[in-house]
């Protein structure tokens, strides 16, 4: 899917978060120490090289809905930003939690004048958050972010399966036509 939604494209592919050579920062879905782990942070973490998480020391530990941004070493991006996201049924209200770190992740990029960004589906892994449940989140969040926007040009979802990509295109497909 490729939408242009108030002057920023906005795009959904299936792929990996480690591998997205033509955008400026990519979004890790961090733990709060800020270290290596499984899945996104996993992949991220080992392409990046040992500095990633030397780089992160200084943050750490971060709390539910923060993000922070680092150099992406031998990432092909510029930036890192990581967001520490709600493990669902933990950490409360989990909806908000969930939201504030897109806004975060957002603002991190707009003050590094950063033009592209790619997010996973962050929490919806190893942090149980239900895909269904999250999606909705994501595109209000994001639709009521875009206006504001001076440096973000292109948003990009990386979504690992097939069956998560159609999840999100079935859903903002629709939520794009009643608008
Ligand atoms: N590229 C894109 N998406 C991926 C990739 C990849 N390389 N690998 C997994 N996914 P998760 P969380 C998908 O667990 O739920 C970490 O260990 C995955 O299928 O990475 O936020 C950290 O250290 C799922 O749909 O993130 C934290 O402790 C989504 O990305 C914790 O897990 C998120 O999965 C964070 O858990």
């Amino acid at each position: 899917m490729k939408r242009t939604l108030e002057g920023v494209v906005v795009d959904t592919i299936q792929g990996d978060i480690a591998n997205q050579t033509d955008m400026d920062a990519v979004v890790n879905a961090a733990n709060a120490e800020l270290r290596t782990g499984g899945g996104v942070a996993g992949a991220l973490y080992k392409m990046a090289g040992p500095d990633l998480a030397e780089a992160g020391k200084r943050f750490a530990p971060i709390s539910p809905g923060k993000a922070v941004i680092t150099p992406a070493f031998k990432l092909p991006n510029d930036y890192v930003i990581h967001c520490l996201d709600p493990v669902y049924g933990r950490d409360k209200p989990e909806g908000e939690l969930l939201q504030r770190c897109y806004v975060e992740a957002l603002k991190q990029a707009e003050e590094k004048e950063v033009e592209s960004i790619a997010f996973p589906s962050i929490s919806t892994g190893a942090f149980g958050y239900p895909l269904k449940e999250a999606i909705p989140i994501v595109l209000n969040t994001v639709l009521n972010e875009i206006t504001g926007l001076k440096h973000v040009k292109h948003i990009r979802f990386v979504l690992f399966s097939k069956s998560d990509l159609k999840a999100y295109e079935s859903y903002w497909n629709k939520a794009l036509k009643e608008r």
